[in-house]
């Protein structure tokens, strides 16, 4: 159905007569709900419960948004034009049916149909399990970017894969540890994704290769295994616009049901095999963030993504017969650049040089991170093993496109040519994707200035020095642009809705209208507003933890995937600190203190051990200080389990203030920290990632920066590896904190003997080196907050000043439709003039 121009057969009247229009009228919702429950689920009114309902009315919803779709993807196709494809292998969606009803446009008229059902909307709502096709934040913001790109008209794609099993669920066993379960997602059906059994491409494991030494440098492929690639489309809406975009998620299924040969021999569980280890390619997403194991599954999983991608990409336009489009990425697609060269050289026939011209003028390259630990790296008798022909490749690219032609800018520099080729020396040998990804695109970039200055300076410096600075640039993730805007952004930020998101109207005019209104009148809605968001969240507790939270007290949260980098401890220890101050306080005392709610949320990877201990620290702290009579009406302490899109939903509009307390140079960009802006909620950070330029957007008066900057990380890491200093030296107070932990206060102290080592002992994110100047910190957020006028201004500055930017995408001269030009720069989409 992409794009016939002609009327293809019978009678085209008959055809237009039989075509739905949108539901856009209550009775017309109501009636195609019934429909739904008819006669898709085959369900009546009697036996229908929520679970029903939902898929009914998501179901008819479906049907709103497929009209747009196929009218979107009708005119992408005529127009023929440039498009876009963002390829990652994660996309955290969440849920789909509260923002497709706020995208539609339509939240109002079904929350009246299904009440006219004996329904209510937000108790569907609550139905539907999150899509959780992702760890964190480089997850969240592709998704961000499709529902951007979608808003604003631009002809974007997302390629991904359909994991049977998304992020695990997260359950706190009764001593305080993270258990992990699976997240079987898929177990009702998905109304939100139509399988294209028909689209589907034949995907090669193993085998040979053989050079054809014709000349040409190309060579056969063949033997080894062949599973196939199924195209499931997800419809991404746009705000405020019919435009809806797809997000293609691939299945992989073995080649044929079972081997006949072997199940007609009597060999029943070998003929089952390659259907188990087909299906095992797309059963579950990796758990572990800024980690690289070296995994054959997951090699596989990244070639067998990025092939069926390309092939699809290849398919479109040679149908189209038009300039070939721009990819954009991370570099676990990379293997992309490599395939790219594989099917335009030995099956195109195009010649190494021009290939390589095609290759390094389509891909851009988005690094999201400089920690060692999550550069990739795959192993060459890996890749040798299971893609030999792309192993050749990536060896030809390294002589002819490298070290050739760095040998000849930078004669006999032999160290520079080790650094910069794309083998690692050692046993085993390991390529190095950094590298790949950088020298097959056309443009690197990193996610906020001070991470593209890293990128520029630390893993790429050498390549800045062979190719020119221009080649490296920045994109801020959603601070610059905004492009990145998380439908959190605009919940409960509107001045006309207190409790609930965003219905109908733009962000922007919500934003003149608050801007507009009387000074007092502002300040008292934005009030209304964040207490019912707390109060919201309360009793999400309430009702999850069994526990009652102060809606008067300042609303602390720190929400992020569990990471030593993150700093957690950090948070979780200042939190023992000021347990500790409050006890030795008078009750007298104790009465000038600001209560304090203090919220954690977030998962470890399943065999990340010290993360996970510092969970169960986490528990067992909020255990012992909640039940404290002395300070219970002054502090308390929340670890929310199972955080997830859905979760933040609720976390980020309540917060008053939020923690981004990485080690400096460690957080690429952070993105929730602009979200919680945008929610009236101030930012207590480090001078790292979009902290930075978040702060200069907001007034740094409105921030809370304490800590060691990136300039002197490496100076005191070396002091703390080679002349270390006891931490009673450096901090008496963190030391007293420890010592009392140690001691037992909060349970068996030697379990966490393990994290706190990794504070005496090297503490190479340097908790130590920074923990007086964030209790200050704190100290002053307390001091702040105690002016509640003040405070509310700083929080209606910062929501104001955080939207602007968001607010000129929204205004009607830049709403361009998919008819206008576009320019693709830096790796990500931008409109054109
Ligand atoms: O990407 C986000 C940034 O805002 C965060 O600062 C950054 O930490 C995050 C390997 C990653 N970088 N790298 C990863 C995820 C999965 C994996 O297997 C690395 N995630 C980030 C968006 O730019």
């Amino acid at each position: 159905n992409e794009g016939k121009e002609k009327w293809p057969r019978g009678e085209e009247k008959v055809w237009k007569d039989g075509l739905r229009s949108l539901d856009t009228g209550v009775p017309s919702i109501t009636k195609s709900i019934v429909n739904h429950v008819q006669t898709s689920l085959a369900r009546q009114a009697y036996s229908l419960d929520d679970l029903g309902a939902y898929q009914a009315a998501a179901l008819s919803v479906r049907d709103n948004l497929l009209i747009n779709w196929n009218d979107t993807q009708m005119h992408y196709t005529r127009k023929a034009g440039k498009r876009a494809y963002y390829l990652s292998l994660e996309f955290l969606m969440g849920r789909a049916l509260d923002n497709a009803l706020l995208n539609l446009g339509l939240k109002d008229q079904y929350s009246t149909g299904v009440e006219k059902l004996g329904f209510n909307l937000e108790d569907l709502l609550a139905q539907e399990r999150d899509a959780g096709l992702g760890n964190g934040g480089l997850g969240r913001l592709a998704a961000c970017y499709l529902d951007s790109s979608a808003s604003q008209d631009l002809p974007m794609w997302g390629y991904g894969l359909r994991y049977k099993y998304g992020i695990f669920q997260q359950l706190i066993s009764p001593d305080g540890q993270q258990l992990e379960a699976p997240d079987p997602w898929l177990e009702h059906s998905n109304p939100w994704e139509l399988p294209r059994l028909d689209v589907n491409y034949e995907i090669r494991f193993y085998g040979y290769s053989d050079r054809l030494h014709d000349g040409s440098g190309r060579a056969v492929w063949q033997g080894g295994q062949e599973v196939l690639a199924i195209a499931y489309d997800v419809m991404i809406p746009g705000c405020d616009t019919r435009n809806t975009n797809n997000l293609r998620l691939w299945e992989c299924q073995p080649k044929r049901g079972f081997d006949l040969n072997s199940f007609n021999a009597g060999d029943y569980e070998h003929a089952v095999e390659s259907s188990n280890s087909a299906a095992a390619i797309t059963s579950v997403l990796y758990p572990n963030d800024h980690t690289t194991f070296g995994k054959e599954l997951r090699l596989k999983q990244q070639y067998f993504w990025t092939a069926a991608s390309l092939a699809d990409i290849m398919r479109r336009f040679k149908n189209l017969d038009k300039p070939i489009s721009d990819s954009t990425m991370h570099t676990h697609p990379t293997l992309a650049i490599v395939e790219l060269m594989r099917v335009l050289v030995d099956e195109e026939d195009v010649h190494w040089d021009a290939a390589w011209k095609i290759v390094t003028e389509t891909f851009f390259f988005t690094n999201h991170t400089v920690l060692p630990e999550a550069l990739e790296k795959w192993p060459v008798p890996l890749l040798e093993h299971l893609l030999p022909r792309h192993m050749q490749i990536i060896f030809d690219i390294d002589t002819f496109d490298i070290l050739v032609a760095v040998e000849k800018k930078f004669p006999g520099d032999r160290e520079r040519l080790a650094r910069m080729s794309l083998i690692e020396e050692g046993v085993p040998q390991n390529v190095r994707m950094a590298h790949l990804a950088c020298i097959g695109s056309r443009k690197v970039n990193g996610v906020a200035e001070l991470h593209s200055d890293l990128v520029r300076t630390t893993i790429l410096k050498d390549f800045v020095d062979f190719y020119g600075i221009s080649k490296f640039g920045n994109v801020t993730n959603g601070s610059k642009s905004f492009l990145c805007v998380d439908r959190v952004s605009f919940t409960n930020i509107s001045v006309s809705s207190h409790s609930s998101p965003m219905a109908g109207p733009g962000l922007s005019q919500l934003i003149t209208k608050t801007l507009g209104i009387p000074k007092s009148t502002r300040t008292s809605e934005r009030n209304i507003i964040k207490q019912s968001n707390k109060e919201r969240l309360a009793h999400y507790v309430q009702v999850t933890l069994g526990l009652k939270v102060n809606t008067q007290a300042l609303f602390d949260v720190q929400i992020k995937r569990l990471h030593e980098y993150k700093r957690q401890t950090l948070n979780i220890l200042g939190v023992v600190h000021r347990y500790l101050t409050l006890k030795a306080m008078t009750p007298a005392e104790r009465k000038k203190v600001i209560p304090r709610n203090v919220f954690f949320a977030g998962k470890a990877a399943p065999g990340y051990y010290v993360a996970k201990l510092t969970i169960r620290l986490i528990v067992n702290v909020a255990r012992v200080i909640n039940a404290d009579p002395d300070t219970k009406d002054y502090l308390n302490l929340f670890f929310l389990p199972d955080y997830s899109v859905t979760l933040a939903e609720v976390l980020i509009p309540a917060s008053d203030i939020s923690q981004h307390i990485s080690t400096a140079g460690t957080e690429a960009s952070g993105t929730s920290n602009m979200k919680f802006c945008l929610n009236g909620g101030l930012l207590l950070g480090t001078v790292d990632g979009a902290n930075i330029e978040i702060a200069e957007e907001v007034g740094s008066s409105n921030v809370f920066f304490f800590g060691h900057l990136t300039p002197a990380v490496e100076e005191l890491r070396f002091q703390h590896m080679y002349h270390p200093v006891p931490v009673e030296e450096k901090s008496p107070a963190l030391a007293h904190v420890l010592n009392q932990i140690s001691s037992g206060l909060f349970g068996d102290g030697g379990v966490y003997e393990p994290l706190l080592n990794t504070i005496k002992q090297g503490d190479y994110y340097l908790l130590t080196e920074d923990f007086d100047s964030y209790l200050e910190a704190l100290s002053m957020v307390d001091e702040a907050y105690s002016d509640r006028t003040e405070w509310i201004k700083k929080s209606i500055m910062t929501t104001a000043k955080a939207s602007y930017l968001l607010r000129t995408l929204h205004t009607p001269s830049q709403n361009l439709t998919a008819s206008h030009t576009h320019t693709y720069t830096d790796g990500q989409v931008q409109l054109g003039p």
